[in-house]
């Protein structure tokens, strides 16, 4: 059962338009705008662009002189980042904490854990007040979270409806190291009790 902060947090509508996450931080400041632990830079496609996890492009030339560094500019052959709404819901990628609306939200689909079950991190603390928790701020010793994608279809899970869950939120939470490790018990233990069979007709023959 989703509690009505997790469904709210899901929309992103815990603060206000500017500050939908609420941390004081407004969203042309804030690196992390739903504060999730996906920098915005990462839930805009760029997250290669941000290698030292500040939440910022590493290489700021701008060679045109537009405000927008080279290596995310399009005028100067760098990718062209957008604000992707993956889910639909009017709700961009970088302020939804559910960005494909599958109901685990990113941060768990991303391999975050926490404990007060709603789907967000428990840290509160930014002490550089970018918006960036310190836990992810690579400014502040953290590290932001990465990006799962357990099926290797080149979509990450937090994007990926058909992540190899079947549909089931839950299960896109499960490492795929951990479902592997269940499909090779339930081949090796009917294996086991046939090896056993087969050993106890043998002595007794
Ligand atoms: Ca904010
Ligand atoms: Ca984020
Ligand atoms: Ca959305
Ligand atoms: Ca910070």
């Amino acid at each position: 059962m989703v509690s009505a902060q997790t469904a709210s947090a899901s929309r992103g509508v815990r603060g206000g338009v500017n500050d939908p996450d609420g941390d004081g931080v407004e969203n042309m400041f804030d690196l992390d705008s739903d504060n999730d632990g996906l920098t915005d830079i990462a839930e805009a496609g760029g997250a290669a662009l941000d290698q030292d996890g500040d939440g910022r492009v590493d290489d700021t030339a701008d060679a045109d002189g537009d405000g927008l560094p080279d290596v995310a500019d399009s005028d100067q052959g760098g990718p062209d980042l957008r604000s992707p709404d993956t889910d639909g819901d009017g709700i961009e990628d970088f302020v939804d904490t559910d960005s494909d609306g599958q109901g685990g939200t990113d941060f768990e689909e991303s391999g975050g854990f926490e404990a007060d079950g709603d789907g967000l991190p428990d840290a509160a603390m930014d002490e550089n007040s970018d918006g960036l928790l310190d836990i992810f701020d690579g400014d502040r010793g953290g590290m932001p979270l990465e990006a799962r994608d357990s099926d290797g279809d080149g979509t990450p899970n937090h994007l990926d409806v058909s992540d190899g869950s079947g549909g089931n939120s839950n299960c896109s939470l499960a490492p795929m190291g951990a479902r592997q490790g269940s499909i090779a018990l339930y081949l090796i233990i009917p294996a086991l009790v046939l090896f056993r069979r087969l050993g106890r007709k043998g002595a007794e023959s």
